[in-house]
């Protein structure tokens, strides 16, 4: 689209996904934070914010569907709507919004566009959608191509058709340009020139560069009292957004989105007014966490080696400082100073952050994340819920069912797309999933697929039975020898290869069986005086198990830290000494059996 509104020049090299410019987004193949653009088609200007389609970062969809008068659902034309598809399609229909929807990649060879059709129609009906909205216009597209088309039999040429559905359909804004000035504050950016950056639409009225304008506090709509004290001060600068560009402008009116600088207090959810007339827009609704992990200074041995900021007071002022735009999260104080507890929409939310201030220079240790239960009406105790979605070759439906079974999940629906494959979704309790990935990656070598979202609140499920697997644990610190790995893969995977550093405590393997061992992963071989060649080199070893912040978030045990570093992430025992942890679970089983 961009390309096609003359966004770029004629012959300018775009990178592919150019709007994910953050180096986490480019990394992962994913967008985490929306972002603004626009284009000129034939004289009507087209705002367009880019969405994070995944449902952990459903916070950051929230806040910009409030900018938007229309949306653009893009399925894929062989996967069809997945769960996180399901969530921001109900939050835009919720907000009354008018879906437009784009089958996408129809070029793949194994694109099935009317499957797909249909089933995002069953999906529109689900969420209830409004006769108006049913009827979206559903365009089969390949951005890849750069073409859209209405029917199939005919082979779209461009995006026409579908920049002209925008204009058709998707109303124009409704507020008053001669009305008084206000405009609720959707998201931030912040600049060492110029400091903080609030972007949002205005709602109504304009604005002028040197206008006084209030800032008011976050509360109930309507008018703002007197008494109510609010920030006045002049807008230094004003930016629209044009292409890949911000474009500084002198004025700008009800409909456009800006980036507005001059403010000291600025913050998600309050709005601007004109100082005579100071009326609060609504707030942003953000959905509540449902999981928290502890954030704990790295006491481990190796604490410092690796990072820059390493204090309880840096971290401390780090996530303080994270809440001001990231509006779904949540940090608290806990009787440590060393730990703070931080509640996030599930793992990839929390990861994010966690992998942004390791790029930062952070270091730090985090625990293994609990949910988040609540009160029902009648006082029963709720836990959170998730929608699972599993793709896996018909040959290991039946391993997976099994191991669901006593994760107490419930089928939602099986489908068989065919190829072989079966696509089932069930609803689990979140913490049913926690330690599930690893084993669902060995159970289907691989070849499965899982997805997860979060879907609602029900009954606490009970005791659930956790990780099936032991670890294997260093019993000293030294360099991993090949030697000691050779001798030991035959009942472990390793997460450590040879010359990796480990210390007492740390996690290197996980034991195929129940029940932890405490290993010695540095020993050399015995060298005898009929040495030959180079012995080490000869043992053949299965390339260790590669350990992702997410996957270790689901992996670990209540027992266990994470400890994540600008360099590594490596897992290890809250209790280091092999010895303490020996004591602590003879005490546990005195205590169970009296
Ligand atoms: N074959 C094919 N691939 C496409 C097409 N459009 C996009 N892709 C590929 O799909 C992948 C994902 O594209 P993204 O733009 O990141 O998808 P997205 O919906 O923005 O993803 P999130 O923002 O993370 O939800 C990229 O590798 C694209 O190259 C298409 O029309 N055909
Ligand atoms: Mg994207």
């Amino acid at each position: 689209m961009l390309r096609q509104a003359g966004a770029f020049r004629a012959n300018q090299q775009v990178e592919e996904r150019v709007m994910d410019s953050n180096p986490l987004e480019r990394e992962r193949g994913i967008t985490i934070l929306a972002k603004n653009t626009a284009v000129n088609w034939h004289g009507v200007k087209i705002n367009i914010v880019d969405t994070p389609g995944h449902a952990d970062f459903g916070g950051e969809v929230e806040r910009i569907l409030r900018m938007v008068d229309g949306v653009l659902i893009l399925v894929d034309a062989a996967e069809g709507p997945m769960p996180q598809t399901r969530f921001v399609t109900r939050k835009a229909l919720a907000l009354g919004l008018r879906p437009i929807v784009a089958i996408n990649k129809i070029d793949r060879s194994d694109a099935e566009p009317l499957r797909v059709h249909d089933e995002v129609l069953g999906l529109f009906i689900d969420l209830e959608a409004t006769h108006d909205q049913l009827d979206a216009p559903f365009h089969y597209t390949s951005s890849r191509a750069g073409t859209a088309t209405a029917e199939l039999e005919k082979p779209g040429t461009d995006l026409v058709p579908l920049f002209q559905s925008i204009v058709d359909y998707v109303p124009e804004p409704k507020g008053d340009p001669e009305g008084p000035f206000q405009m609720l504050v959707s998201t931030l950016d912040f600049s060492s020139f110029i400091g903080r950056i609030a972007i949002g639409r205005i709602e109504r009225g304009r604005v002028r560069v040197g206008d006084g304008v209030a800032l008011l506090p976050l509360g109930e709509p309507g008018m703002v009292s007197e008494e109510e004290d609010f920030e006045r001060n002049r807008v230094t600068r004003l930016y629209t957004f044009d292409g890949l560009h911000r474009v500084e402008v002198q004025e700008a009116e009800a409909g456009d989105i800006v980036a507005l600088s001059g403010f000291e207090t600025i913050e998600i959810g309050k709005t601007f007014t004109s100082v005579d007339h100071p009326e609060r827009m609504e707030g942003i609704a953000v959905e509540e966490p449902t999981i928290s992990v502890d954030f704990i200074v790295n006491n481990g041995p190796f604490a410092g080696r690796e990072g820059k900021y390493v204090t309880s007071r840096q971290l401390r002022d780090r996530l303080f400082r994270e809440l001001e735009r990231n509006v779904a999260l949540r940090v608290e104080e806990t009787d440590s100073p060393d730990t703070h507890t931080v509640s996030g929409r599930g793992e990839l939310h929390l990861g994010i952050l966690m992998e942004t201030m390791r790029r930062e220079g952070f270091e730090f240790q985090v625990s293994r994340p609990r949910v988040i239960t609540k009160l029902g009406p009648d006082g029963e105790r709720l836990e959170p819920y998730e929608e699972l979605m599993i793709d896996v070759p018909e040959a290991y439906m039946g391993v997976v069912m099994e191991k669901l079974g006593p994760r107490r999940t419930e089928m939602i629906e099986m489908k068989n797309p065919g190829q072989g494959m079966v696509r089932m979704s069930f609803r689990i309790p979140a913490r049913g999933l926690f330690g599930y990935r690893s084993e669902f990656l060995t159970d289907t070598r691989g070849t499965g697929i899982m997805h997860h979202r979060f879907l609602d609140y029900g009954p606490w499920a009970g005791p659930l039975a956790g990780r099936k697997r032991g670890v294997l644990i260093a019993d000293r610190e030294g360099s991993v020898v090949a030697f000691a790995l050779g001798n030991l893969q035959e009942r472990a995977q390793m997460f450590v290869e040879p010359g990796d550093l480990v210390y007492e405590g740390m996690i290197a393997g996980e034991n195929s069986r129940p029940g932890d061992l405490d290993v010695n992963v540095t020993k050399e071989k015995k060298l005898s005086n009929m040495r030959t060649t180079a012995s080490d080199e000869n043992v053949i070893l299965e390339p260790p198990r590669e350990i992702t912040l997410e996957y270790a978030l689901e992996y670990i045990e209540e027992d266990e830290l994470i400890e994540v570093t600008p360099k590594t992430i490596r897992l290890r025992k809250r209790v280091l000494p092999a010895n303490d942890r020996k004591k602590a679970a003879r005490a546990a089983r005195v205590a169970d059996a009296s």
